[in-house]
């Protein structure tokens, strides 16, 4: 054996070990992703989401979820290296148990209505393209009392969770929460460019708006087409907790973007890996050089500082989420404009 490398075995018993061997890996020069570039067409999917249906219930499962897995990170439960998602699925009549968690959830309807989700004394109830969120520790339950199987894309900041090893979960007493406040409560007391008189948000409590409802949503993009698109972004809005001026979700940033019919956007990309999920029409993606047709109800992932531009085919509606509020509050978030 030559002298390194008995130095490097000699210096491993020690747990030490040499940082020139590493450094580049440790410090490249612009991200190295681990993250593929992946999509998942809901027209694929749905029925197995629906087979689950037949196999487990909601109350067995907790949370009955298929999670979307990057391809490139396998068994590690993520969609990119700071974010899970998964699509959940609740039929008529079903509960899915109160508990509360440090992780953040948001919930975007994709399928179906007329389940609702509660979040600390308060119901909404779900409709098609929804953002719902359940801030940390907030207890939450969901049920369907409609008639028809619902099914949402799910988003949570479990990966970083879990790399701060912060995590805690508790499990209510009642399977179901007893409402306090009537529906649409939060939404009139602080969502309607107004709050309580003596009101103060505090970063550590939850944000009381839980909902942001797509009907609403969507008139704000339609409005805002009258003007000339971004050459980038199209129309594209951030969602605020309007008590702080930031994201609803201090780990998950979120966005709904207007393409409107037969638009192209030029080519971008920054250091947030991006979850995108068509609300709305239909168009082509592409990413890193290669296209990818999405539909309606299709989630797709963008990995971090790879290039992608959009096509539209009718005006078509994306939410996306990434963990750039995370990035941005440490100074390191970047973007790169074609
Ligand atoms: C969770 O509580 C939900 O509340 C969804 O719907 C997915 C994944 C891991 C841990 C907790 C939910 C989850 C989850």
């Amino acid at each position: 054996m030559n002298d390194l490398k008995q130095f490097y075995q000699t210096i491993n018993e020690r747990n030490l070990t040499p940082l020139w061997e590493v450094l580049d890996a440790l410090v490249p020069p612009e991200p190295k992703t681990l993250i593929q570039p992946a999509i998942w067409h809901f027209e694929d999917i749905r029925d197995y989401i629906l087979e689950a249906g037949q196999l487990v219930t909601a109350k067995e499962a907790v949370r009955r979820v298929l999670i979307l897995e990057n391809p490139a990170q396998q068994g590690q439960s993520r969609i990119t290296q700071s974010i899970y998602a998964g699509l959940q699925l609740i039929l008529p009549g079903e509960v899915a148990p109160s508990h509360r968690h440090s992780q953040t959830a948001l919930r975007l309807v994709l399928d179906g209505e007329g389940a609702y989700t509660a979040v600390d004394g308060e119901r909404t109830i779900m409709r098609h393209g929804d953002f719902i969120i359940t801030p940390a520790y907030t207890w939450h339950d969901h049920g369907n009392e409609g008639n028809e199987p619902v099914i949402w894309l799910d988003g949570l900041d479990i990966p970083m969770v879990q790399f701060l090893e912060a995590g805690f979960m508790e499990n209510a007493k009642e399977d179901v929460q007893t409402t306090t406040r009537p529906e649409g409560d939060a939404l009139a007391r602080y969502g309607s460019n107004m709050a309580p008189v003596d009101f103060k948000q505090d970063p550590n409590e939850p944000a009381r708006i839980f909902v942001y409802p797509f009907a609403k949503t969507r008139s704000t993009l339609i409005a805002l087409s009258n003007t000339d698109p971004d050459r980038h972004f199209g129309y594209k809005m951030r969602f605020l907790n309007p008590a702080t001026g930031k994201s609803p979700i201090p780990t998950i940033g979120s966005f709904i973007q207007l393409l409107p019919a037969g638009y192209e956007t030029a080519a971008y990309r920054a250091t947030d890996s991006t979850v995108f999920a068509c609300l709305e029409g239909s168009g082509v993606v592409e990413i890193a050089g290669e296209s990818y047709a999405f539909n309606e109800k299709d989630v797709f992932v963008i990995p971090s500082w790879t290039h992608y531009r959009f096509q539209s085919t009718p005006d078509t509606f994306l939410f996306s989420f990434s963990d750039r509020p995370v990035q941005e509050s440490l100074g390191l978030w970047r973007e790169d404009k074609q």
